[in-house]
């Protein structure tokens, strides 16, 4: 009998370009998952649908294994949709190489994702919390006193906390060799740094030029220009996929500019 054995590698259903679906017109939390798939050089699309796309999306009521997405980014890869800036860069990882490798050391993917979750919390959640800090349903305009008071307590003792840590982080021995934070190799979480840092220094440039002067935080400083010098990501930077910031996380106010 002729052995059925496959002369070609079956296709599956991961084997397609992976779908970013976040609003247009601003880097926002899509950018960690842009840079991630940049980094890799994997083929992507990124809302090609626009606005409506995105809405579509998020009305959409899901089907019998996906439950619907609340926000983007969202995440569209074969059968499966996923949303969470953290939980998309944790699936994600692991497929571009984004991680050390998996198989040999399983725990590394949860070490590094501390990482980004911190970034995340502190160099991102909570900057887009010094423009909206009373309710992101309100426009800036009706919380301009409260930003204000935030902006001034950031910069002053948050921004520098979280700076503090990371530094913590690259200075610690499981840091390894070079500029990134966890064992000796980029991963993800120096991407989401590079992009916190990147918007920090748009939003706060006072605060930031001042801290990067100090020369407390030249770790931090540094991981953020060995990312934006990646071959990938430096050609990124310079094309017209890297939207310019405008109103999403990280955004430009004179009056929040604060002088620590
Ligand atoms: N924790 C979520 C936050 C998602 C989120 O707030 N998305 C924003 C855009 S960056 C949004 O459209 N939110 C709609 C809403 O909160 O009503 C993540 O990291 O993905």
């Amino acid at each position: 009998m002729a052995s059925e054995i496959p002369t070609k590698r079956q296709r599956s259903a991961k084997d397609v370009p992976y779908n970013l679906v976040y609003w247009p017109g601003i880097p926002g939390r899509g950018e960690h998952i842009r840079l991630a798939l940049e980094e890799a050089g994997a083929e992507y699309t990124d809302t090609e649908g626009g606005v409506d796309e995105v809405l579509t999306t998020i009305k959409d009521p899901g089907d019998e294994i996906n439950p619907p997405v609340f926000a983007p980014p969202i995440l569209k890869h074969g059968e499966l949709t996923i949303s969470q800036t953290s939980n998309i860069l944790l699936y994600l990882a692991p497929r571009l190489g984004l991680v050390q490798d998996v198989d040999q050391n399983p725990d590394a993917l949860y070490r590094v994702n501390s990482l980004a979750l911190t970034a995340l919390d502190g160099l991102s959640n909570e900057p887009h919390d010094c423009h909206h800090p009373i309710s992101s349903g309100l426009y800036y305009e009706d919380q301009k006193e409260e930003s204000k008071r935030r902006s001034e307590d950031y910069v002053k003792n948050r921004l520098p906390k979280f700076l503090s840590y990371f530094e913590r982080v690259l200075a610690s021995k499981s840091s390894g060799d070079g500029p990134w934070l966890h064992g000796g190799s980029l991963t993800y979480a120096d991407l989401v740094l590079f992009q916190c840092v990147d918007g920090l220094k748009f939003m706060f440039p006072k605060a930031t030029a001042k801290l990067e002067k100090e020369g407390k935080h030249v770790g931090v400083f540094a991981l953020h220009r060995a990312v934006g010098e990646r071959p990938r990501i430096a050609a990124y930077l310079k094309s017209p996929r890297r939207q310019k910031y405008s109103d999403g996380i990280y955004r430009y106010y004179e009056e929040l500019d604060i002088d620590p």
